[in-house]
């Protein structure tokens, strides 16, 4: 991480050689794993009930590589990522920051050294390549790789690879954005047979069938639909689904049934940005959890990473902190202006 950062700050950047062959060894890691991953902390010989070690959740960093550092660093919340120190980062690790390309180089690097340390999961930024194109990502690619055409499709191809949600403990779903109409069973998720064709995942995930999703089949083919529910939903006070301002929100009663369904405790989710950096919905049965801290450089608001480290309860330790001041030069007008309305 200090070398990316030396780097990084005398505008140089990794050879280019070796960020494709991490892209290439990580990628099939990711698409062998399950669309939602079991994250399990070792379970106490004695008891057989108690957990030990500690998972944390990582919200989105969209490009803050500094406030990811901070975290990982020795002396930071979280120090580096292992066995019992296992970490979720919840999608939108790219775009609007000026460091994303080291995000996912840096994390990928630790889930292919450390197997089972680090869990990245897909946000609506790696979901959707329209976004990357608008807010960022592709952008940064072509500064620090020049005429590489291979670099943005390895990117690509590795966010495709990324698994939709974790499962913590058997307790505590972790997803991006939120919750959809169709409640679903973990199950069901799973048996969707590739995440590499996202069309089909589509399909299956949203229509199964059934003919009442709001999108149409223009959309659905664009591939905005599941990307929509499990990456693009915010919780919303009404039950149901309602119209919110960047889309749709799930409600209190949505949040129950799936928990109920799946015999599970808590949701958490990120997606939004907060002043906190965490807040609790739906009767504490929702949680939001972002990272990027002072976001953009713009907003003075604190990161927050969430913690279940202790033996017996699914309740999270909350962990704020102040953002590592930077320059952004490299923010753009239209990315300031959308950065609170997506995210
Ligand atoms: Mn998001």
């Amino acid at each position: 991480m200090y070398i990316c950062q030396e780097l990084f700050d005398k505008k140089k950047h990794l050879p280019a050689s070796f960020v494709k062959k991490i892209l290439e060894e990580a990628a099939p890691l990711f698409l062998s794993l399950s669309n939602v991953i079991a994250v399990n902390r070792q379970q106490e010989y004695v008891t057989q009930s108690q957990f030990s070690g500690r998972v944390t959740v990582i919200g989105d960093l969209h490009g803050h590589f500094r406030d990811l550092a901070y975290l990982l660093s020795p002396d930071g919340p979280i120090g580096f990522p292992n066995h019992n120190n296992q970490i979720i980062v919840n999608g939108d690790m790219v775009d609007r920051g000026d460091m994303s390309v080291e995000i996912i180089l840096i994390l990928s690097l630790i889930s292919l050294m450390v197997p089972g340390s680090v869990h990245m999961l897909k946000g609506n930024h790696e979901a959707a390549p329209h976004l990357t194109t608008s807010f960022g990502f592709d952008d940064e690619v072509k500064l620090k790789y020049p005429g590489d055409l291979k670099m943005k499709q390895l990117f690509r191809q590795l966010f495709q690879a990324l698994p939709i949600a974790a499962v913590v403990d058997d307790s505590v779903f972790v997803v991006h954005g939120g919750l959809g109409r169709l409640t679903k069973t973990i199950a069901d998720i799973n048996k969707v047979p590739s995440r590499s064709n996202l069309k089909s995942m589509l399909h299956e995930l949203v229509w199964n069938g059934k003919k009442s999703c709001y999108c149409s089949i223009t959309q659905l083919n664009q591939g905005y639909s599941l990307t929509y529910y499990f990456f693009n939903t915010d919780p919303g006070e009404d039950n149901g689904m309602n119209p919110h301002i960047r889309g749709e929100a799930f409600g209190p009663d949505i949040t129950a049934a799936f928990l109920a369904l799946n015999h599970l405790q808590l949701v958490v989710r990120s997606h939004m940005y907060y002043h906190e950096g965490y807040k609790k919905h739906h009767n504490e049965l929702c949680w939001t959890v972002f990272s990027a801290a002072n976001y953009c450089s713009c907003t003075g608001n604190k990161g927050a990473v969430l913690q279940f480290d202790q033996a017996t309860s699914c309740v999270p330790s909350i962990v704020q902190f102040d953002a590592v001041h930077y320059p952004m030069p490299g923010l753009n007008k239209r990315s300031y202006d959308c950065l609170l309305n997506f995210g």
